[in-house]
């Protein structure tokens, strides 16, 4: 081979290089395009599989027994028999449930409501500071309470009176009472 000759070759020896460098490239390129887009499709569907079991979620509605009311994904039953507190919750423990918590306003709202429908609204909620004075916890969960509804001036007998009660002459708002008063009855809840 003469110096042209070899030169020559060098040159397209580059050339091919080049140009395999460039396939390879624009191959790892299109992966890489092919790669993301999959990863964008995996990221909407996990997303539209989140919005499907949200709505899933709304739309269930349990099956309550007879005379128990359905309210969002819980069912309620409003007592007949005037207890004292522990045993409110021991008649709601026997259908599997507790005394009502009350967790929002519009929870509140829809208790209010039903309480005021009825013709001896005095009724024992689940809520209690036995444990703590001023404390409250709610007895389903032994949860730290969030949400509050007192009556003005409510609560107003400390270590005296640690339940909670709704009347009508308190607007159905809360008060604090001794827990072994006997005039209310259970709602409750599961
Ligand atoms: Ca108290
Ligand atoms: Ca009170």
């Amino acid at each position: 081979m003469n110096r042209i000759h070899f030169i020559i070759a060098c040159m397209c020896s580059l050339i091919s290089a080049r140009t395999f460098e460039e396939i390879q490239c624009s191959k790892y390129h299109y992966e890489e395009q092919i790669l993301s887009k999959q990863i964008r499709m995996e990221i909407r569907l996990e997303n539209l599989e989140e919005k499907v079991d949200s709505m899933k979620q709304q739309d269930v509605k349990p099956t309550c027994d007879d005379e128990w009311i359905t309210f969002k994904s819980s069912c309620y039953l409003f007592g007949r028999v005037q207890v004292e507190f522990l045993e409110a919750e021991k008649f709601c423990q026997v259908s599997d449930a507790h005394l009502v918590s009350i967790r929002n306003q519009e929870e509140n709202d829809f208790i209010k409501r039903h309480v005021s429908e009825l013709s001896a609204p005095k009724f024992w909620i689940g809520m209690y500071d036995g444990e703590q004075e001023g404390k409250w916890k709610w007895i389903d969960t032994n949860q730290d309470v969030k949400y509050f509804n007192w009556n003005p001036g409510e609560p107003n007998q400390g270590r005296a009176a640690n339940c909670v009660a709704i009347f009508d002459n308190y607007d159905n708002n809360w008060v604090d009472e001794p827990c072994t008063n006997r005039q209310f009855r259970p709602i409750c809840k599961k």
